[in-house]
C-alpha cells in the first residue's frame, strides 16, 4: 500500500500510524499487505511501549522517598493493551491510526493473548491493585514469576474437563523488557558452614544447587500515563548453559538436565502438588522469586541509600498470602549473614517492612511445608525458623503463657501430624501489619485461625476490604455504560467514581432507565453472539442472563446452583403453562486439574445442560450454558452482559470475591449469602437491591454441630429430594447412570458446605427474583441503584487505605 501523505506540523493519529507502520515493517520486518492481527498487535504494542516509555522519563532521577514492594506469586493481568490504550488516553487516536492502515483495533486487541499468570481472585486482586498503585502515584515494583505457561487452557470432550498448555509466550511479550543485567543467584540445598566471627560464631549457606533469576519488566501506566510502574517478573535460567564435558562424553540430553532443572522453576504456574516432586517444586518457586525479589530491593536500597537501618523508611514489602512468607527468614539472612547486621537490628528492619495479606481461611488452603523438606532445601533458612521460634516461645513463657496447649497453638512449628513449618504463623509474626480482605473476613481471622496470636498483639490484625480497578470492570469492559455515566454526571467520573452516585436520582427517570437497559441489550446482544459461536447454543438476549463464573470449588457452592437448576427444570416440566421467567443460566471457570470432585461439577452441568437444552418442553423458559475457558477477557465480556449474579458461596468462607464488586458495579443484582464482601455490597447498594439468603456465618457454625443436618434437611424439602433423586438416578446421564453418585452421596452424608440447609432458602429467593424480574421499572431501579452506589469498592480506595494504614507511603512523593 502507498504510504499515506504526512500532513506538516504533525497530528496524534498521524505519528501513531507512522509508528505503528514502523514497528510492523522496521521490527517485525512484516508487510502491510501479509501481516496478521498478531502481527498488528505487536506493532501497535511496540508503538504504546514507546510512549509509555516517555511518560515514564520525568519520573526517572530522584528515587521517591518511600517504595511498595507487592510481591505476589500471581498476577492475572490479562490482556494490557485496553489498559495502556485507556489509561493513555489514546483509544481513539489508535482506532484512528489502524484504520487509516485497514486494520480495525478490535481485531488487534482480540489478538493479545491474556497473561494468565494466576489462578483467580488472589492473582486478578494483584493486578487491579498494580494498576492502582500506578494511578494514584504509590512508586511501586511488582514482583512476581514469568511463568511460561500461565493457566492452563481449558476444553471440553463430552463436558470433561480437558487442560492444555497455555502459550502466550509462543510470539514474544512485546510490553516486557528484558533485563539480564538484573540477575541474581539463588541457592537449594547443601550445607550450613560456621566459622568464628568477633566474639561470636558466623554461619554461612553453602548451597548445593544455583538457578539464576533474570528480570523482564512490564510496564504498567497509570490513569492518565501519570506514573509508570513496573512488574518485575523474574524468570528462571540455569546456571550455565550446558554441560560441555557431559555433550561431549555423548550424554546430549544429560547435558541439559541441570538447566532444565533450574527452568522448571518459572515453566508452570501452580504445578499441582499432588505428588512430593510437585510439592518441592511450588517451594522452589516460592523461594525463588522471594529470594529474588529480596535481593533486588536491597541492593537498590543500597544504592540509594546506602544503611541498611533505614530500609523501613524507605521500603513497605507486602507478602500476598504466604507464598512469599519464606521472606522473613530470608530477609533475616541476607541482613545478618550477607550484610553483617546483628540479629536484633535484623529483625527489626524485618518487622518493620514485611506485612502480610491473608487470602482464606481454608484449612486446606493453608499453607504448611514439612520441616524436612525445608531443612533438606533450605537449611539455614530452617535454622533461622527455628531461631525465630525460639525466642517467640520464650516471650510466650516469660509473660505467663508457658502452657504446652498455647504454645503448641502460637508455635510456627505444627507437630500434630509429622512437624510441618506453618506459613501463615511464621508471615504474622514476621510482619508489622496482617490484614484480612472484607470485614467478615478479618474478624473470623481474629477469632479463629490466628486468635491465639491476635490476643498477643491485638493491634496487628487490620481489614483491607478488597477492591477492583474501575479502569478495567467500568471503562473500557463496558464503554456504553461509561460513556451514559460521562454523559449525565460528567467527565469528572472517570476520576472520582463517587461521582456515580448521581445516577441515583435517575433510577426511575424513564428516558435513564431506557438509555441504561439499551446499553446491557447490546452486552446481552454481543454475549448471545459469543455463546453461539463458542458452544454452538441460541441463547435470548430478553432473557434474564444468570451468571456463576469463577472458579470451580465445592465452598464456592456451583452445585447449589445446579440443584436449583433440576429443581426449576422439574417444576416447568410439571406446570409446563406457567408464566416462567425465561433465564439463561450461564456458568464459566476451571477446576484445578487434581481437584475430582470440582471436575464432576462440571460435568454434571455439561450433562444438565444437554438434557434441558434438547428439551423442547423447557424450551424458551431455560438454557444452561457452560461458557469454557474462563479468563480476563471473557470476564470483560460477560460481566457487563450478565442480569443476576451468584454470589453463594457458604457463609465463612469466601474471603471476599472481587467478582461480586464487578456484577454489581455493571448493575447485575447480586444474589448471595452474608459471605466476604457481599455484606458490605449490601451496606453500600442497600438490602432492598440485593438478594440476600442462607445461613450466616454464625449459622453455618451451629448448624454444623447438629448431627445428621443433611439427612433432616432432605427429609424437610420434597424439592430438593426430588432434585437429587434426579441426578442420583442417572437422568442426566443414561450411560453411566452412577456417575454422580459422588455429588450426591456427599450431600446425603457429610454436606460439609451446607448446601442441603440453605437449598430451601435458595430457592424461595430465586423465584421472588423470578418475579422482580417481571417488574421492570423495580428490576432497573435496583440495576441503576447497584451501579450507582458501588464506588467504595474501587481498588484506588484500597490502595489509598493500605498506603496510609499499613504502609505509611505518601501518595504525593
Ligand atoms: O483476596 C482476593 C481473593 C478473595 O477475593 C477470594 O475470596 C479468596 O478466595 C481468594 N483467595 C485465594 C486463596 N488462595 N490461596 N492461597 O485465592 O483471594
Amino acid at each position: 500500500a502507498p504510504k499515506p501523505a504526512r500532513p506538516a506540523g504533525g497530528d496524534a493519529v498521524v505519528d501513531l500510524r507512522e509508528a505503528i507502520r514502523d514497528k510492523l515493517i522496521l521490527t517485525l520486518g512484516q508487510s502491510l499487505e501479509t501481516a496478521r492481527p498478531r502481527d498488528w498487535f505487536v506493532a501497535t504494542a511496540l508503538a504504546l511501549r514507546d510512549r509509555i516509555v516517555e511518560a515514564d522519563r520525568p519520573q526517572a532521577g530522584q528515587p521517591p522517598h518511600k517504595r511498595v514492594y507487592y510481591l505476589s506469586l500471581e498476577f492475572l493481568i490479562g490482556r494490557l493493551m485496553s489498559d495502556a490504550l485507556n489509561n493513555l488516553g489514546l483509544t481513539e487516536t489508535v482506532r484512528a491510526a489502524l484504520g487509516e492502515l485497514g486494520v480495525d483495533l478490535d481485531a488487534v486487541q482480540d489478538a493479545e493473548p491474556d497473561a494468565a499468570l494466576g489462578n483467580g481472585g488472589l492473582g486478578r486482586l494483584a493486578a487491579c491493585f498494580m494498576e492502582s498503585m500506578a494511578s494514584l502515584k504509590i512508586p511501586a515494583v511488582g514482583y512476581g514469576i514469568r511463568y511460561d505457561h500461565g493457566l492452563f487452557r481449558q476444553s471440553f470432550k463430552d463436558g470433561w474437563q480437558q487442560e492444555a498448555p497455555e502459550t502466550w509466550l509462543a510470539e514474544g511479550n512485546p510490553w516486557e523488557f528484558a533485563r539480564p543485567e538484573a540477575t541474581y543467584r539463588i541457592g537449594f540445598g547443601g550445607g550450613v558452614t560456621m566459622s568464628a566471627s568477633g566474639d561470636g560464631i558466623a554461619r554461612r549457606w553453602e548451597p548445593v544447587e544455583t538457578v539464576l533469576a533474570v528480570a523482564h519488566d512490564v510496564p504498567v501506566v497509570g490513569w492518565r500515563g501519570c506514573q509508570v510502574n513496573r512488574l518485575r517478573l523474574w524468570k528462571a535460567e540455569g546456571p550455565a548453559p550446558i554441560d560441555l564435558a557431559r555433550f561431549n562424553g555423548g550424554d546430549h540430553v544429560g547435558a541439559l538436565a541441570e538447566r532444565m532443572r533450574a527452568e522448571a522453576i518459572s515453566r508452570v504456574l501452580y504445578p499441582s502438588d499432588a505428588s512430593a516432586a510437585g510439592q518441592e517444586l511450588r517451594l522452589r518457586q516460592e523461594y525463588f522469586f522471594t529470594s529474588a525479589s529480596l535481593q533486588d530491593l536491597v541492593a537498590r536500597h543500597k544504592a540509594e541509600r546506602g544503611d541498611l537501618r533505614s530500609l523501613p523508611d524507605h521500603a513497605a514489602i507486602q507478602l500476598n498470602d504466604t507464598h512469599p512468607a519464606i521472606a522473613v527468614p530470608e530477609l533475616m539472612r541476607l541482613l545478618t549473614d550477607e550484610e553483617g547486621l546483628g540479629w536484633e537490628d535484623a529483625w527489626h528492619i524485618t518487622t518493620h517492612t514485611l506485612h502480610y495479606t491473608n487470602h482464606t481461611l481454608l484449612p486446606e488452603a493453608l499453607e504448611t511445608w514439612p520441616v524436612e523438606l525445608m531443612e533438606r532445601l533450605l537449611p539455614r533458612h530452617m535454622q533461622i525458623i527455628y531461631l525465630i521460634n525460639w525466642m517467640h516461645l520464650e516471650e510466650q513463657a516469660k509473660g505467663g503463657h508457658g502452657d504446652a496447649a498455647h504454645l503448641a497453638s502460637v508455635s510456627l512449628i505444627d507437630e500434630s501430624h509429622g512437624r510441618r513449618v506453618r506459613m501463615g504463623h511464621l508471615a504474622f509474626h514476621g510482619a508489622r501489619r496482617v490484614n484480612g480482605v472484607s470485614a467478615l473476613h478479618t474478624d473470623l481471622m481474629r477469632t479463629t485461625v490466628f486468635s491465639d496470636l491476635h490476643a498477643l498483639d491485638s493491634d496487628k490484625i487490620v481489614n483491607k476490604t478488597n477492591g477492583i480497578t474501575f479502569r478495567r470492570w467500568l471503562h473500557t469492559a463496558n464503554p456504553g455504560l461509561t460513556r451514559l455515566a460521562v454523559e449525565v454526571v460528567g467527565e469528572g467520573v472517570l476520576d472520582k467514581p463517587e461521582l456515580l452516585r448521581g445516577l441515583d436520582a435517575l433510577a426511575t427517570d424513564a428516558g435513564f432507565v431506557a438509555r441504561y437497559r439499551a446499553v446491557r441489550r447490546e452486552r446481552k446482544q454481543a454475549l448471545a453472539a459469543l455463546v453461539a459461536d463458542r458452544t454452538g447454543i441460541d441463547i435470548d438476549p430478553d432473557a434474564l442472563f444468570d451468571v456463576q463464573v469463577k472458579r470451580i470449588h465445592e465452598y464456592k457452592r456451583q452445585l447449589l446452583n445446579l440443584l436449583e437448576t433440576v429443581a426449576l427444570y422439574q417444576a416447568i416440566k410439571a406446570e409446563p403453562h406457567r408464566d416462567w421467567t425465561p433465564r439463561v443460566k450461564i456458568f464459566g471457570g476451571k477446576a484445578a486439574p487434581s481437584y475430582v470432585q470440582a471436575k464432576l461439577i462440571i460435568k454434571l452441568a455439561a450433562d444438565v445442560a444437554r438434557a434441558v437444552n434438547d428439551d423442547p418442553e423447557v424450551a424458551g423458559r431455560l438454557k444452561v450454558v457452560f461458557l469454557p475457558n474462563y479468563s480476563v477477557s471473557l470476564a470483560e465480556a460477560i460481566i457487563p452482559a450478565a442480569d443476576l449474579s451468584e454470589q453463594i458461596s457458604t457463609a465463612g468462607l469466601e474471603a471476599s470475591g472481587t467478582g461480586n464488586m464487578k456484577f454489581a458495579l455493571n448493575g447485575a443484582l447480586t444474589v448471595g449469602t452474608l459471605d466476604g464482601a457481599n455484606i458490605e455490597i449490601k451496606d453500600h447498594v442497600g438490602a432492598e437491591n440485593i438478594f440476600i439468603f442462607g445461613l450466616d456465618a454464625e449459622g453455618v457454625t451451629a448448624r454444623k454441630a447438629m448431627p445428621g443436618y443433611a439427612r433432616a434437611a432432605i427429609e424437610a424439602s420434597p424439592r430438593l429430594a426430588a432434585a437429587l433423586d434426579m441426578i442420583a438416578s442417572g437422568r442426566f446421564s443414561p450411560e453411566e447412570p452412577g456417575r454422580f453418585r459422588p455429588l450426591t452421596d456427599d450431600l446425603r452424608g457429610r454436606d460439609p458446605y451446607l448446601l442441603t440447609a440453605d437449598f430451601d432458602d435458595y430457592w424461595r429467593t430465586q423465584r421472588a427474583i423470578d418475579a422482580a424480574w417481571r417488574d421492570p421499572a423495580s428490576w432497573w431501579a435496583k440495576a441503576i441503584h447497584n451501579t450507582a452506589r458501588m464506588a467504595w469498592f474501587s481498588s484506588d480506595r484500597s490502595m489509598r487505605e493500605y498506603a496510609d494504614e499499613i504502609w505509611r507511603v505518601r501518595l504525593d512523593q
